[in-house]
């Protein structure tokens, strides 16, 4: 520095998870084209200043020849990525089969898959073998690039049995895990087969974490019904080891969306949007198309608001954009076929020969057409049937200082603890109570928006996700020193 002194190396943090921030397209034998992905996580970690990060996970793509896994691992190394190779029947069987398959549903509270599903899927257990392999193979990937002091922050459902074989080859790494998802009531995650040697190679980690005091709470309960552990205020208890259990909302990256509204492509794309749906109120939903969102339930919802309410049909459209994700697993393609359907009869029922009240778009928006889409919105109709948080509702809420429109927020998304004072809160499954929402928001009075939108505002601004890694983070090398306290005492 400019005062002659040294500044400390940073901490090295490992981060891993299932997918890399960056998707590789192969151009040919040994030349990779690398895009580096933007999403809660990345934003996260580039904003965390004082640790030297590195992202550890699959590349999401098969490269079956060793030519193509060297050039692609030095390709990744410039984007301080390093891959784990996984090939097409562990994807199979791992990602599509036991994460997807089972562990999803579950942790969102929909049923295992019934006989019919069992047995055109593989058996239950070789997805399991699956699973504990691939994450092995994570592992041992980290375990080749750990250092001493690091710290390895583990992510996700895909990476339960991370903590317990990375502590298998060094206890003294710390080992941070954190779940993305809702960790369900004991009575659900009861009914999986693998249920204690899940619990038990979570807890190998130093610290665990969620998103809402009520996942941390769940998980703490299975560990003391299901594995007969002692649960305290701090975590959970084996033996005088403490694996310590809390909760760090999530939060986004709200500067770069408020940002990103003064952008002239930006505002550009708004006055085209207000242009085009001049006259009418906007509704807008933004999910990955996927069962847990509940699109079918909001699309029924919004028929029913249509006819009750008449007088509002050639005033009003909602668009969803639902981008299409997981298409190998057969769930959801029968998913996109329900909501086109649906779409198709109420588009048929109330459009007219120049307008229609639905506009559904299977694709993703890129993030400025996106911002431009959540600043023009009037209503967010977020009707999640279960949801670990849910960014879009954070998002929405970032982009709307200037409209001040109104958030409509499923119950079941963990975003109702952080802005149910601001939103309206809804059950997805009272199709009759969120249309009644939806009448109630489009003619809400500015005083009450206004307020509502303020109190969710503050929270997005500061909640941020940046925040969120330094707090898991801080917490995560206290636990550390609090375990060197105690093991002297
Ligand atoms: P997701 O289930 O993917 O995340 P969410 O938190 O809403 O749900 O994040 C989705 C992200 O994808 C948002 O940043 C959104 O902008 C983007 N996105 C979705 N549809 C899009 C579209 N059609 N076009 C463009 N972008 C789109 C999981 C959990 C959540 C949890 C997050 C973070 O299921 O509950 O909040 O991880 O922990």
């Amino acid at each position: 520095g400019v005062d002659g002194c040294e500044r400390p190396p940073k901490q090295r943090l490992l981060v891993v998870a299932n997918r890399l921030p960056v998707s590789a397209v192969r151009r040919d034998e040994d030349s990779w084209q690398l895009e580096m992905s933007v999403g809660g996580l990345v934003s996260a970690l580039v904003g965390v200043k004082e640790f030297d990060a590195r992202w550890i996970g699959w590349a999401g793509v098969n490269v079956p020849d060793k030519i193509g896994q060297k050039a692609l691992t030095a390709a990744l190394a410039e984007k301080r990525c390093i891959p784990v190779f996984l090939d097409e029947d562990i994807v199979h069987q791992y990602y599509n089969g036991y994460c997807n398959n089972i562990l999803w549903p579950l942790f969102h509270y929909l049923a295992l898959p019934q006989e019919d599903r069992l047995a055109t899927t593989r058996s239950f257990q070789s997805q399991f073998n699956a699973y504990k392999k691939a994450n092995q193979m994570f592992a041992d990937v980290v375990n080749e690039h750990y250092e001493e002091g690091d710290i390895v922050w583990c992510h996700d459902y895909h990476l339960m049995f991370l903590p317990k074989y990375l502590k298998k080859y060094n206890s003294r790494m710390k080992v941070g895990w954190f779940l993305h998802t809702p960790f369900p009531s004991s009575e659900i995650h009861r009914m999986l087969p693998s249920r204690s040697e899940l619990l038990g190679s979570v807890l190998a980690a130093d610290l665990v974490g969620f998103h809402t005091y009520d996942y941390a709470r769940h998980f703490v309960s299975a560990c003391t019904r299901i594995l007969g552990l002692e649960g305290t205020p701090e975590g959970v208890e084996d033996q005088g080891k403490l694996t310590r259990v809390a909760a760090f909302p999530i939060g986004i990256d709200s500067e770069r969306f408020i940002r990103a509204l003064e952008l002239p492509q930006v505002q550009d794309h708004m006055e085209e949007l207000k242009e085009r749906f001049a006259g009418r109120k906007v509704i807008l939903g933004v999910d990955r198309l996927d069962t847990i969102k509940g699109i079918p339930q909001k699309i029924l919802a919004f028929e029913e608001f249509l006819e009750e309410n008449p007088e509002w049909r050639d005033k009003v459209v909602l668009l969803q954009i639902a981008v299409p994700t997981r298409t190998d697993v057969p769930e959801y393609q029968k998913l996109t076929s329900q909501v086109h359907e649906i779409v198709g009869r109420i588009n048929g029922r109330f459009g007219t020969l120049t307008a229609v009240p639905i506009h559904h778009l299977d694709r993703s928006l890129d993030f400025h057409a996106l911002c431009a889409l959540y600043a023009v919105t009037d209503v967010a109709l977020v009707t999640s049937l279960r949801d670990g948080m849910n960014l879009v509702s954070y998002e929405f809420v970032a982009c709307q200082a200037s409209k001040k429109g109104v958030l409509i927020l499923s119950e079941f998304a963990g975003a109702a603890q952080s802005l149910g004072a601001g939103a309206l809160l809804v059950n997805p499954w009272n199709i009759t109570e969120v249309a009644a929402s939806i009448g109630y928001a489009l003619n809400m009075p500015a005083d009450e928006r206004e307020k509502r939108h303020n109190h969710n505002f503050r929270h997005v601004t500061t909640h941020t996700s940046q925040e969120w890694a330094a707090t898991f983070m801080s917490e995560l090398n206290d636990t550390i020193v609090e375990a060197q306290l105690r093991t002297r005492q």
